[in-house]
């Protein structure tokens, strides 16, 4: 495959007026009328071909101007189209016919069809699946998609933009015409049709004007569709309030899609879901799913603003969209909910997902530099990182200066393709700073590392704390000049007050406030006229994505653990001292019995979980021990995931013995009995009493108390938890295997609920949930062309059963390897995805390391392999 480069950016030779489309959709075959209205860019060389990009396309016939074009003035592939002698100057009309088959398209990308409905999907680049075209985000044009089709088979016919005709065609058939007058890229193309069901409403927005609302969903699920209605509302309001941000169009559609190969598409005004972020109700979705599609509901409609009226010159611009309106989403739930619960999930996300990208062979920037398959560049660098990096801008201008560069940046570049320059350009402005150094986040890979030591001097009562950054090259092979680090701190007192103290700054840092600006490798700061030696409290709510070493004493973390005001640091402080000694307790060899974890330590957490004045969603969090993935992580080298698994298992014992009678305290606190709602209070209080419930598994080893939970569960959050244990715990037990039965027969209609039951036996910590998961993926309900079903069973066996996927004989490998090569075939995009997980082959101990290496090998070496999956063995192989 080419490899694509941001310094080869040029525009198109062409420029597009406008685009009226008409697609004429049959059984079987689905006839594309694309008429383009053109003309040569002033300046472009007079003879330079139009030069149009296709997938697996074929032409039925082209015309400039109504007039059919002679062989010799066109040469067309599959994947091009170039067209020679149009006119130098003025407008003109090209009409492309091309016939496509959405019925075999099983790469989701351009028109498809998931259980009958015809649907779309553009990003990156599906829209050259359907018509040739200049397929980029740099060329915006306005449309008019008129859709024909049987009505019986496709009642409902929607795109992007409001609608403006409909009506009869005989013969059973009918059409609906839609027209969008705001300038798009391809990408945000859409179209589906179907039978479908819809929820409608109204939202009333600030100026004054009603906008119709349609959730449209499989026929009798439209009722599941409310809490995302309520979700989009509200996210509409917040986005008024919060940025100023009005929505443009008379109607806003959202239809949830059942095969789909990412969340969620921002199309305008008809944005496309993955079901899994639309339906729900108690009995079948979790907390977790209604915070999800809350999440994603919130996501693609902030796009409307971030991504759609102002978009991305290239693709090499994706974090200016993604980060960009992550960071909004993530204000949206931290306003909504907790704030600090959720920059809890919002780190842990980071550091599970983002880290370990970062930190090794599929390592980029948060602006890649190049490509070969863009597919795979939707990653948690772009998305998260992204999202971290203009939350450090927040921080570094404050909340006035932040909202004043954003309102210059959608006034400056509304209708535009826009760059990371052009966005950063606008906080320069807006706050009168410089922020060149500042963008060496967009274009230096890695994450860095921030050293932190102490030192108190009791004559002088001078606290000196000493700060220094580094970053270590890495396979993106950028630079490693220092950063931009804004590290929010507290000195804390005895009993928790926030300590005031002048501090002097020697080096390459500057003081503001609560927050210290190292800009260079190194600094010292030194707080003086203070009565005793403080805690210090550092790199507050996580204020820079950095691996933070700070060689604090046991004893003054479990200070902050008690004491920090700043509750997203008192969690950390916890987290630091559960994930040091896990970590430790893993280095050491097999037969060591010593503790993994200091009792003071669990002396600290139990504290904390029983603490009623804290809110109960945050103590859940706080007996969420760090996964076995990010112990690995912190490893770095030589892991043996059965190792990781005992300790992470010992511990959660020595805990839960310890906490006994807090655990069934808090366990029965959130009886059955309590009526399902979902906000963020009730769901918090969910999560503490099924944590204890784990630890009193942990501790009493008994199925049938966790079966019994299992049994008068009154909603899925809890009947899952539950499963979860019996699952996990107690795996083949009579009381795991009944209540699996149970919850297949009960749930067996709905793919949604299946996946859950899928995924949860493919996680299963133990060896021989290998020989389930290859049983599970001969079961009639499973099947590779259904993405969510092949993640739940495939994808979630890979990135989250370390025992299993790890086993020492290498089977979890070759069974994940020989079903991505099988699904290759199919679903690339996918493949590709998946394929991730073999990335950390170099972290773990010679006999896994050297199974892992050659089976990314025999990957890497399987003929007809897509240019998605070879690019992702490959890189990971470099
Ligand atoms: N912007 C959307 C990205 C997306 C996508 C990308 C590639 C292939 C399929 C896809 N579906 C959606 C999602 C988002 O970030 O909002
Ligand atoms: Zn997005």
């Amino acid at each position: 495959g080419q490899t694509v480069r941001l310094a080869d950016y040029r525009r198109t030779d062409f420029v597009l007026r406008g685009v009226d489309m008409t697609l004429k959709l049959f059984e079987g075959r689905t006839e594309v009328l694309t008429r383009l209205s053109l003309e040569r860019r002033p300046g472009a060389p007079a003879n330079a071909a139009l030069e149009l990009d296709g997938d697996e396309l074929i032409l039925e016939s082209i015309a400039v101007d109504g007039a059919i074009l002679e062989p010799g003035r066109y040469d067309a592939t599959p994947e091009s189209l170039s067209v020679t002698g149009l006119p130098e100057t003025g407008p003109f009309e090209l009409a492309i016919e091309t016939r496509i088959a959405p019925e075999d398209n099983t790469k989701l990308m351009g028109l498809y069809r998931s259980n009958g409905i015809w649907c779309t999907q553009c990003e990156a680049e599906g829209f050259r699946r359907i018509t040739y075209f200049l397929d980029r985000p740099d060329v915006l044009a306005p449309y008019r998609v008129r859709i024909e089709a049987d009505r019986a088979a496709a009642p409902v016919l929607l795109s992007n933009g409001n609608p403006v005709e409909s009506g009869d065609l005989g013969d059973g058939r009918h059409f609906a015409v839609w027209d969008d007058p705001f300038n798009k890229p391809s990408y945000l193309f859409a179209v589906v049709a179907g039978d479908l069901d819809a929820l409608r409403d109204t939202f009333l927005t600030m100026s004054g004007r009603t906008v119709e609302l349609g959730i449209y969903t499989e026929k009798g699920r439209a009722r599941q569709a409310a809490y995302a209605m309520d979700a989009l509302k509200r996210s509409m309001a917040w986005d008024e309030r919060r940025f100023g941000r009005e929505y443009d169009l008379d109607v806003f559609n959202v239809v949830a899609i059942a095969d789909f190969n990412m969340g969620a598409m921002e199309n305008k005004g008809l944005n496309v879901f993955n079901h899994k972020y639309v339906l729900l109700d108690p009995d079948i979705a979790t907390d977790a799913d209604y915070a999800g599609v809350e999440t994603v509901i919130a996501h693609e409609y902030f796009h409307n603003w971030t991504g759609n009226r102002i978009t991305c010159r290239d693709w090499f611009q994706l974090c200016l969209k993604e980060g960009l309106t992550v960071y909004r989403d993530q204000e949206f739930s931290a306003d909504e909910r907790e704030r600090t619960v959720q920059r809890i999930g919002s780190v842990r996300r980071l550091k599970a997902h983002q880290f370990p990208e970062d930190q090794g062979p599929l390592q980029h920037p948060v602006r890649p530099g190049e490509y070969r398959e863009i597919n795979n560049f939707y990653t948690a660098t772009v998305y998260d990182k992204g999202a971290e990096v203009v939350r450090m801008i927040a921080t570094l201008l404050g909340e006035a200066d932040f909202r004043k560069g954003m309102d210059l940046y959608f006034e400056r570049h509304d209708g535009e393709a826009a760059t990371i320059e052009d966005f950063v350009a606008c906080f320069e402005q807006a706050g009168a700073v410089d922020l060149s150094q500042f963008a060496l986040w967009y274009a230096q890979a890695g994450t860095p590392t921030l050293t932190v030591t102490e030192a108190w001097d009791p004559q002088e009562r001078r606290h000196t704390v000493r700060l220094r950054q580094s970053l270590a090259p890495g396979a993106a092979r950028t630079g490693t000049e220092p950063m931009v680090l804004p590290i929010r701190f507290g000195l804390v007192g005895g009993n928790g007050e926030e300590r005031r103290a002048e501090g002097r700054v020697a080096g390459g840092a500057r003081l503001d406030g609560d927050l210290i600006v190292l800009d260079g490798r190194e600094a010292t700061v030194t707080f003086a006229g203070l009565s005793d030696r403080p805690y210090l409290s550092v790199l507050r709510d996580f204020s820079a994505p950095v691996t933070l070493e700070h060689d604090q004493a046991e004893a003054d973390r479990l200070a902050l653990a008690r004491l920090d005001r700043n509750l997203f640091n008192r969690w950390r402080a916890l987290d630091d001292l559960l994930s040091g000694g896990l970590t430790r307790a893993a280095r050491r060899p097999l037969g060591d019995t010593a503790p993994s974890l200091d009792g003071a330590v669990v002396d600290a957490l139990l504290a904390s979980a029983g603490d009623e004045e804290l809110d109960p969603a945050f103590r859940g969090q706080v007996l969420t021990l760090p996964g076995e993935a990010e112990i690995a992580r912190q490893l770095g080298e030589g892991v043996d995931p059965d190792r990781v698994h005992a300790v992470v298992e010992d511990a959660r014992a020595v805990i839960g013995r310890k906490g006994l009678s807090t655990f069934a305290r808090l366990a029965a606190a959130e009886g059955s009995d309590v009526p399902f709602t979902p906000d963020a209070a009730s769901a918090g209080r969910r999560a503490l009493a099924n944590a204890a419930l784990a630890y009193l598994a942990a501790a009493r080893n008994d199925p049938a108390e966790v079966a019994a939970r299992y049994r008068s569960a009154g909603n899925m959050t809890d009947r899952i938890a539950a499963l979860a244990i019996l699952g996990h715990r107690f795996p083949q037990s009579d009381a795991s295997e009944e209540a699996l039965a149970d919850f297949y027969r009960r749930y067996e209609t709905d793919e949604l609920v299946l996946d859950k039951w899928f995924a949860l036996q493919a996680t299963a910590p133990f060896h021989d949930a290998l020989a389930a998961v290859e049983r599970l993926a001969g079961h009639p309900r499973f099947t590779m062309r259904n993405p969510n079903r092949v993640r739940a069973l495939v994808g979630s066996f890979a990135a989250s059963n370390q025992v299993a996927f790890h086993r020492p004989d290498g089977a979890g490998y070759r069974f994940v390897a020989e079903k991505l090569v099988a699904l290759d075939r199919i679903n690339p995009q996918i493949a590709a995805r998946i394929a991730t997980t073999f990335r950390a082959w170099r972290s773990f101990e010679a006999g896994r390391r050297a199974k892992l290496e050659e089976t990314l090998r025999q990957i890497a070496e399987t003929k007809g392999l897509s240019k998605d999956l070879g690019d992702i063995v490959d890189r990971s192989l470099k």
